[in-house]
């Protein structure tokens, strides 16, 4: 039987014109799945009771980059700098995120989807960084994609750095203009923009969650033997978390 492991990809609506509308996630993801030899399923939007099937389909779930979070979900009114957010994607997301954890699924959360993960367990995010955040570097780069804008730093003593060969630093790309404020209970950061801002996080015990503010998607996609390593780690886990709970 074909054990090729199955990654489940979260995805937003994007209404085109009057006549396309649908579930959206950059191709990148897909792409870096392929690459690393999973088979990608998308995940639209559901009813809350499809989400334990969700699961059950997935042996492991990406979560997504994406619009921003409704900061209701954090207990702050919306900044004006604000930019649109979808309340069914982020109420949905949530349920599926803890659910997979419960659930022992390994999840690669980025950029949105790291910003879910921490308002998930209790964190808040700044809304915009330009504006709140002192002395702010440029975020939203305005290159490509696959390319990378600034640097982070690692923090050694962590599993984030050993997934990345014991790198202490590396330069990434930056597509996000909200970030981690206060950082959920539980979770550690362990990358760092010059300015500060949380770039990576993992948890305390359980090493199934990553979180990545960057897009190593797109990276990895763009040719990025580090973030094509980081992808196949994690498809690799997913293959043996599957094989424990077939
Ligand atoms: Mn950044």
């Amino acid at each position: 039987m074909d054990r090729t492991p199955v990654i489940g990809v979260t995805t937003g609506f994007a209404k085109r014109n009057d006549l396309s509308q649908g579930p959206y996630v950059h191709q990148d993801y897909e792409q870096s799945l392929f690459l690393t030899g999973a088979v990608p399923v998308l995940l639209p939007i559901a009813p809350d009771e499809l989400a334990d099937r969700y699961i059950d389909l997935c042996d492991g779930i990406i979560f997504s980059g994406g619009g921003d979070v409704d900061p209701r979900f954090f207990g702050e009114p919306p900044s004006p700098y604000i930019e649109p957010f979808d309340i069914e994607r982020d109420r949905f997301e949530i349920l599926l995120m803890k659910k997979a954890i419960d659930a022992g699924k390994p999840v690669l959360c980025i950029c949105r989807g790291l910003q879910v993960l921490n308002v998930a367990y209790g964190g808040t995010l700044v809304q915009d960084l330009a504006t709140e955040w002192e002395n702010p570097i440029l975020h939203d780069q305005k290159i490509a994609r696959g390319k990378t804008s600034h640097g982070v730093r690692i923090i050694l003593d962590s599993r984030f750095s050993q997934l990345l060969g014991g790198r202490d630093s590396l330069y990434v790309n930056s597509l996000h203009h909200q970030a981690i404020k206060k950082l959920a209970p539980g979770f550690r950061a362990v990358a760092f923009a010059p300015d500060g801002v949380i770039e990576a996080v993992e948890h305390e015990q359980n090493d199934r969650i990553i979180g990545i503010q960057w897009h190593p998607e797109s990276l990895a996609a763009a040719g990025d033997s580090l973030m094509r390593g980081l992808f196949r780690s994690f498809v690799a886990q997913c293959s043996l978390s599957g094989e424990k709970t077939r």
